[in-house]
């Protein structure tokens, strides 16, 4: 009680000094839009993305590592890009053995094999890219070891999980994760 009491004294001080607590009520009041706005910031980028109709363009570089059929891979093996961007894709083949010829091949997601099994069917010259099969997005020219190709393509409009995948002939271990946002 003692300390209520001490409290509400040096309150009353206070209101005294600063000439009737003008000052702290003011802060109160400039304080309180300033929350306010904070609130309508926060939704505002949900607003944004709806209404912003340029389409976006990222720049994205896929590296193919490993020297044998044991350890090659993409790297990264997740890759993000935005729904319907233009997405203008570096892939780096950093390899040198031979045959270590590679390809990003982008695929609606758990249709590997099939696209695997129809670019067998292309051959080399297509680049062993079943170009109209249905769960094909987008692919690259096969990279030569040692080689750089690029690739722009539409990302798809419905956000989700895809896939990236090799297709030339036994590389099938290769593949990555396409995370459509
Ligand atoms: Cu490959």
């Amino acid at each position: 009680m003692k300390r209520i009491a001490l409290f509400a004294a040096s309150a009353m001080l206070m209101v005294a000094c600063s000439g009737g607590g003008n000052a702290p009520a003011n802060q109160e009041t400039q304080n309180a839009p300033a929350e306010k706005e904070a609130a309508t910031e926060e939704k505002a980028p949900a607003e944004e993305k709806t209404m912003d109709d340029s389409p976006k363009t990222v720049e994205l570089t896929l590296k193919t590592t490993g020297e044998t059929m044991n350890t090659m891979a993409y790297e990264p093996k997740r890759l993000s890009v935005p729904a319907g961007a233009t997405v203008k894709l570096t892939l780096d083949n950093t390899a040198s053995a031979e045959a270590m010829i590679h390809n990003a091949v982008f695929i609606q997601i758990g249709k590997q094999m099939d696209v695997i099994n129809a670019g067998a069917k292309v051959g080399n010259e297509g680049g062993f890219v079943p170009k109209d099969h249905p769960a094909v997005i987008a692919a690259t020219e096969l990279a030569q070891p040692g080689e750089t190709v690029e690739l722009s393509f539409t990302a798809p409009e419905k956000a989700g999980t895809y896939q990236y995948i090799c297709t030339y002939p036994g590389h099938k271990s290769m593949k990555g994760t396409l995370i459509v946002k």
